[in-house]
C-alpha cells in the first residue's frame, strides 16, 4: 500500500469519525459561454456630444443661469432630452417627486426588446447647482448618455440584455431623484438589473481618467476599453456615495462608472501619465458659475464617451467581457516533500499596458498525491505574495486543478511573476505541472 494510501485509510477513518466534509480546492470558476459574438461598439461622434452641451448651456442661458432642481431650465433640460429620445424611438417615462417643496423629475428611457428580466442601466444627473450651468457637472455625463442611446437607436441595436437609460433630478440636493427611483423600484424590478453604469463629471477641463472600483467585471469592461487606447486609468476612491451609483450599489446592484475628477488637485505624478496641469483641479469651475461649455476637455469627453458605448455594447450583448493576454509556464517543476524549500515557476509577462486587472486569472495545475500538504502562493514581479491554497491537515485528495481569481490591481503587469509551491506536510510528493495567467 504507497505511503498516500496508508495516510488515506487513516485520514478516511478519522472523517468517517468526526464526520468532518473534506475540504476542496476552489472549484475553477465557470466562465458563462459567450453568446453570439458581440456587435462592435461604435465611435461616439464627440460633435454630436458638444451640440447636446450647447443646447443644455442656451437652456441655462435663457432659465436665469442655471438648470437646478426645481428651476425652470431643469424642466427645460428634462424636455430636451425627453425629445430626443422620443423621437428616437424609446419608450420614456417621466417620474416625478417633491423635494424642497418643488416638483422633480427622473427620465426613463428603455429601449424596446432584450430579455426583460435582464436589465443593463446607464444614468447620470441632469441638474445642476444653482450656481452655474452644470455643463460638466454634469452635463457632459448627460450627454454622453443620451447620445449612445441615440447610437442605440441609429445602430437598430438588438441587444441580448434590455437596455434602460436614467437621467436623475435633484442629485444635487443628495441624490434625491435617483434615491426615490430605486426605492420605488419594487425589488422583483431591481432583481432585474444586472448592472448600473454611472456617469457624472466625464468632461473635467483638466482630466483624470477614473474608474469606479466597485463590480471587479464592471470594472473590467471600463479597463479593457482604456488599455485599448494605451490610457492608464486610476480607480475612483472618492466618489463612494458621492452621486448616484449609491443608491443601486446600497440596493445591491453591481455599479460602475466613469468619473474624470472634480474639485481634487492633480498630482505631477497624474499629470505625467495624463497631460494637463499638475497642483490644480481637475474642474476648477467645479459648482462654480464657469461651469460652461468653455468648461470641457474634448479629449476627455470623446474617450469616455466611447467608453461608454464599449459597455453597452459589450456588456448588452450578454456575452462575457472576453478575456485579455494569457502567458504560460508548462515546465515540470518538482516539489520536494516537507522539509523541503519552496519551489517556484515563473512566467514572464511582457506587453501588457499599465497594472493587472483586479480580475487577474490564475489557472494551476500541480500534481500532487494528498493535496493539503501545498501551500500555493501568486508572486508579483515586486515581490508581493498573494496566497491561492493554504495547506489542509484533513484534504488528502489529489492534485490541485483550479482557477483563482486575484485583485492585482496594484501590481505593474509587465515582468516575472512566480508560482510558488511549498509541501508542508511529510510523505506525498508531486510536480507543478503547468500553470496561466490571463489579464
Ligand atoms: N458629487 C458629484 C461630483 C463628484 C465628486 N466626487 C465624485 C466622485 C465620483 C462621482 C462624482 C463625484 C456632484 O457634485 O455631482
Ligand atoms: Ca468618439
Ligand atoms: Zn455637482
Ligand atoms: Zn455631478
Amino acid at each position: 500500500m504507497s505511503l498516500s494510501a496508508s495516510r488515506r485509510l487513516a485520514a478516511t477513518t478519522a472523517l468517517a469519525v468526526a464526520g468532518l466534509l473534506a475540504a476542496t480546492a476552489p472549484a475553477a470558476l465557470a466562465v458563462p459561454a459567450s453568446a453570439a459574438a458581440a456587435p462592435t461598439p461604435p465611435d461616439i461622434p464627440v460633435a454630436n456630444v458638444k451640440a447636446h452641451l450647447s443646447q443644455l448651456q442656451s437652456i441655462a442661458t435663457a432659465n436665469g443661469g442655471n438648470r437646478a432642481h426645481g428651476r425652470t431650465g431643469y424642466k427645460a433640460s428634462i424636455d430636451y432630452v425627453k425629445g430626443k429620445l422620443d423621437a428616437a424611438g424609446f419608450t420614456t417615462t417621466l417620474q416625478t417627486f417633491t423635494s424642497s417643496g418643488a416638483t422633480g423629475y427622473n427620465l426613463i428611457a428603455d429601449w424596446p426588446g432584450g430579455d426583460p428580466n435582464s436589465v443593463l442601466m446607464a444614468g447620470s444627473h441632469l441638474d445642476s447647482v444653482t450656481s452655474g450651468p452644470g455643463i460638466n457637472d454634469n452635463g457632459s455625463g448627460s450627454a454622453a448618455v443620451l447620445e449612445t442611446a441615440l447610437a442605440v437607436s441609429r445602430a437598430g441595436l438588438q441587444p441580448t440584455k434590455h437596455l434602460r437609460f436614467g437621467w436623475w433630478g435633484a442629485e444635487e440636493l443628495g441624490l434625491i431623484g435617483s434615491k426615490y427611483y430605486v426605492n420605488n423600484l419594487p425589488s422583483a424590478e431591481r432583481a432585474k438589473i444586472s448592472g448600473y453604469l454611472n456617469f457624472d463629471m466625464i468632461g473635467s477641463p483638466n482630466p483624470g481618467y477614473f474608474v469606479y472600483d466597485d463590480d471587479p467585471a464592471l470594472e473590467k469592461v471600463f479597463k479593457d476599453y482604456f488599455a485599448t487606447l494605451s490610457i492608464p486609468t486610476e480607480i475612483e476612491t472618492e466618489g463612494d456615495g458621492r452621486s448616484d451609483h449609491a443608491p443601486f450599489k446600497n440596493a445591491g446592484i453591481p455599479v460602475g462608472g466613469l468619473f474624470s475628477g472634480a474639485d481634487y488637485t492633480k498630482t505631477s505624478a497624474q499629470a505625467q501619465k495624463w497631460g494637463g496641469t499638475a497642483g490644480q483641479a481637475f474642474d476648477r469651475c467645479y459648482h462654480s458659475s464657469c461651469d460652461t461649455t468653455a468648461n470641457i476637455n474634448d479629449t476627455a469627453l470623446d474617450r469616455n464617451s466611447d467608453a461608454i458605448a464599449y459597455a453597452i455594447w459589450t456588456l448588452g450583448a450578454g456575452t462575457t467581457v472576453p478575456p485579455g493576454p494569457s502567458f504560460e509556464n508548462t515546465a515540470d517543476v518538482a516539489v520536494p516533500d516537507s522539509p523541503g524549500a519552496a519551489v517556484t515557476s515563473p512566467i514572464t509577462v511582457s506587453g501588457v499596458a499599465g497594472n493587472a486587472p483586479s480580475t487577474l486569472k490564475v489557472d494551476v495545475n500541480i500534481v500532487h498525491t494528498w493535496r493539503g500538504d501545498l501551500v500555493v502562493d501568486l508572486v508579483a514581479p515586486d515581490g508581493t505574495a498573494y496566497r491561492l491554497k493554504n495547506s489542509s491537515s484533513n484534504d488528502s485528495a489529489d492534485n490541485v486543478v483550479a482557477t483563482y481569481t486575484v485583485n492585482a490591481s496594484s501590481e505593474v503587469a509587465n515582468g516575472v511573476w512566480k508560482l510558488k509551491v511549498q509541501d508542508v506536510a511529510a510523505q506525498d510528493t508531486g510536480y507543478i505541472n503547468s500553470w496561466k495567467l490571463t489579464f
